[in-house]
């Protein structure tokens, strides 16, 4: 423990509950300065695991520190993520009780990194089951294969996530790890047709250039370039981690066949003929008049690499891009597209195309990932999903992500609170009620049937006419004028600080202000993919794109659901998984946007604290007692400390206890002890006991020291 007078000037605490200024944000942050000066990237809140990305190797993460936290108290050692993977995997070894482990923070904050870090834990220090070795394989290497589909480099990180990601790891009764599966939730993949400035699209298509054999390359009419070429490369060599994957080697070639990746360049690079009508179409009142129209796809070389990699016929193909079809009294209507949403038909295509490839790979991933799913007897969960996100610009993903935010810290409260209360009953200690915020009114003004944002975003998608992204934010200011956490340019009257646009819409979220651009809501909700290019798509001669459409998405009659209610509705099941577990919490810090080490910028890490909501989190764990150990666990620390407790206690550990707070001189509000554990509200009493333990031991030391001396 590093709690020593000259320790803890030195290196902060370890544990933020024992920060004496505990309301005061400077105090946390020096403390969290302190320790990352010292390379300690991780400090506790209670329960909570803190960490600061030190973007540089740090000799930490051996086997050896691995074996130091097997079995160790949480406080015993300084913290650290082991610690957070082996509380978690001991209660599912004893007792058998599901945990899970949320790990959140804003993008490059190093989520991604602790996740891997924890399933590194658990499939080297768990006992292997018989014939379950490459099990464990295949849960480290579906890593590497997920992100090589699923992240990209982007301006915040080299490697950044764009898509959310719950795995869990299932345990035998041994305490084995036999197997796993995971969820994906909302993958960027309008990333596969547009990238920011300095940006990349996902890692696959740059692997491949570079490291895919060159039968393959011939094959799909590319070639080699220069490394180089890219400035950032993970190094992979991704036909061994299929082979992990248990993908077998036609899967393999397959799946590079299809190659999304490719078709959706090759999509991209086409080029069309345009013709002009000077036709009043009766069909589609949109193309009256001089309307520039698609009469051809004029790249005829790229056009046959695609539909051949497709394993479509061309000229159906070439249809349903320039083409849409109407059914409207059971009448089938074509009419043809003008530039522009042909160039969105194939975008569309594209991005459908590489979305639903992702979830089959997931789905091919969990199936190599199933053992005997009977002798699973418990399961760690490991959430690594998308920070809370603010830009100078916030679109529909913004607010998706910070809705999922929204609902994590509902169930952060309703566990926290839960689990403080369950244990001060338990101990028979009288509950304080803390006073917390509650941002259940914020999931509801999103969520909400009818009145929330998603349903009324739904709505405008549905309604035929003239609904925009205009409309919709009108909407919303005619339905939710009056509510305390939603603003608008109209509705502002100078109620907040902030100017918010004619276009945007503000939430006041449980971390803060968010203005959200409406531009580009509707469509990015409806995320249409005509009727015609599906029924294409599924006549495809390619095994993995048959998979990906199937015939029975053109009979239901049915609308899709949208975007935003197909990400409301997982993140309800993701809500139903979680709560049925015991949580344990991460929340990483990214301390610089240069990705360098050594540098701790205040303003933007006290802009995470805040979103973190890590203060509201400290108050409520200290609103009552900052320390609580169990008799056995204090007895054995401080019984040095009493001559009628030391060397050894024989009687019972509530008396042992009682007779060394007593010798110890503890007032009566200094401390509580419940049935098993005692309960102390201020650090400085436990800084005071530590204090004299190290002289003690000291003392004790130079006796021994002059004992053996004198022996000599
Ligand atoms: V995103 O929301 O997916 O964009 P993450 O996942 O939070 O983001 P990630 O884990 O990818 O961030 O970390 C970003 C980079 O920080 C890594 O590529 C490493 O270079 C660096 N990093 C993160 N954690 C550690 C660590 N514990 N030790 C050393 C680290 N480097
Ligand atoms: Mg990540």
């Amino acid at each position: 423990m590093e709690s020593t007078l000259s320790a803890r000037d030195r290196v902060g605490v370890q544990d933020f509950l024992l920060l004496e200024n505990y309301t005061s944000e400077a105090a946390f942050i020096e403390n969290l300065r302190r320790r990352y000066k010292e390379n300690l990237i991780y400090t506790y809140i209670g329960s909570v695991l803190v960490s600061v990305n030190p973007y540089k190797e740090l000799e930490i993460y051996s086997k050896q520190h691995m074996e130091r936290y097997r079995g160790v108290n949480f406080y015993e050692i300084s913290p650290h993520i082991f610690a957070l993977a082996d509380n978690s995997y001991r209660a599912v070894r004893t007792e058998r009780r599901d945990q899970c482990i949320l790990i959140s923070g804003e993008s490059g904050a190093g989520k991604t990194e602790a996740s891997k870090k924890i399933l590194q834990y658990y499939t080297t220090m768990c006992p292997t089951r018989h014939n379950t070795h490459y099990i464990r394989e295949r849960l480290l290497q579906s890593n590497p294969v997920l992100e090589a589909f699923g992240n990209a480099k982007t301006l915040r990180n080299d490697n950044s996530s764009r898509f959310g990601k719950y795995m869990d790891v299932q345990f035998d009764y041994k305490g084995a790890p036999i197997g796993g599966h995971i969820i994906n939730y909302l993958l960027e993949k309008s990333r596969v047709v547009h990238q920011n400035h300095g940006e990349r699209s996902f890692h696959i298509f740059y692997q491949l250039l570079e490291s895919g054999d060159n039968s393959l390359l011939t094959r799909l009419g590319l070639q080699k370039t220069n490394p180089q070429h890219y400035h950032y490369l993970v190094k992979v060599n991704l036909k061994v981690y299929f082979s992990f994957v248990c993908f077998c080697e036609r899967t393999f070639v397959m799946i590079f066949t299809l190659h999304i990746i490719y078709i959706c360049n090759l999509l991209f690079s086409l080029s069309f003929s345009l013709s002009f009508s000077f036709s009043l179409s009766l069909s589609c009142h949109h193309y009256q008049g001089n309307c520039p129209r698609v009469s051809s796809i004029s790249d005829k070389h790229s056009w046959k690499i695609v539909t051949k990699l497709l394993g479509v016929a061309g000229s159906a193909l070439s249809e349903a891009l320039t083409h849409k079809k109407l059914v409207a009294k059971g009448e089938e209507m074509i009419s043809p597209l003008n530039l522009d949403q042909v160039l969105s038909a194939r975008d569309a295509l594209a991005k459908a195309i590489y979305g639903r490839t992702f979830t089959w790979l997931v789905q091919k991933i969990n199936q190599s990932l199933v053992y005997y799913t009977s002798k699973c007897s418990s399961v760690i969960g490991l959430l690594d999903i998308y920070g809370f996100e603010v830009f100078q610009q916030n679109s529909f993903e913004q607010f998706c992500i910070n809705y999922c935010n929204e609902k994590l810290q509902q169930l952060f409260i309703e566990l926290t609170l839960k689990s403080e209360q369950e244990e001060y009953e338990a101990e028979g200690i009288g509950w304080e009620t803390v006073e917390y915020f509650n941002n259940k009114i914020i999931c509801d003004l999103v969520e909400e049937k009818f009145r929330g944002i998603i349903a009324i975003l739904d709505e405008e998608c549905l309604r035929p006419g003239d609904a925009s992204d205009i409309t919709f934010l009108e909407k919303l200011e005619d339905t939710l004028g009056g509510h305390a956490h939603f603003v608008t340019h109209k509705l502002a009257n100078g109620k907040t600080r902030k100017a918010v646009g004619r276009e945007e819409f503000r939430l006041l979220h449980y971390a803060g202000e968010v203005n959200y651009n409406v531009t580009g809501f509707l469509d990015k909700n409806n995320d249409l993919l005509y009727r015609n290019l599906k029924e294409v798509m599924c006549q495809s001669g390619n095994q993995i794109v048959k998979q990906c459409f199937h015939p029975d998405e053109l009979i239901d009659q049915r609308r899709p659901e949208t975007a935003a209610t197909q990400f409301k509705l997982s993140l309800a099941g993701l809500m139903d998984i979680l709560i049925l577990k015991e949580p344990s919490y991460m929340r990483c810090i990214k301390p610089n946007n240069g990705k360098q080490p050594g540098q701790f910028e205040e303003v933007l890490i006290r802009h995470q604290v805040k979103y973190l909501g890590l203060m509201e989190n400290l108050r409520v764990r200290r609103a009552g007692f900052a320390y609580r150990r169990s008799f056995e666990a204090f007895l054995q620390r401080y019984k040095p400390l009493c001559p009628d407790t030391w060397p050894n206690w024989r009687g019972q550990l509530l008396d042992g206890v009682s007779t060394l707070v007593k010798h110890l001189n503890y007032k009566p509000e200094e401390y509580r002890l419940g049935r098993t554990k005692i309960f102390i509200r201020f650090p400085k009493t436990l800084f005071l006991t530590e204090d004299a333990l190290e002289i003690r031991k000291k003392t004790i030391g130079e006796f021994i020291k002059g004992f053996i001396l004198r022996n000599e």
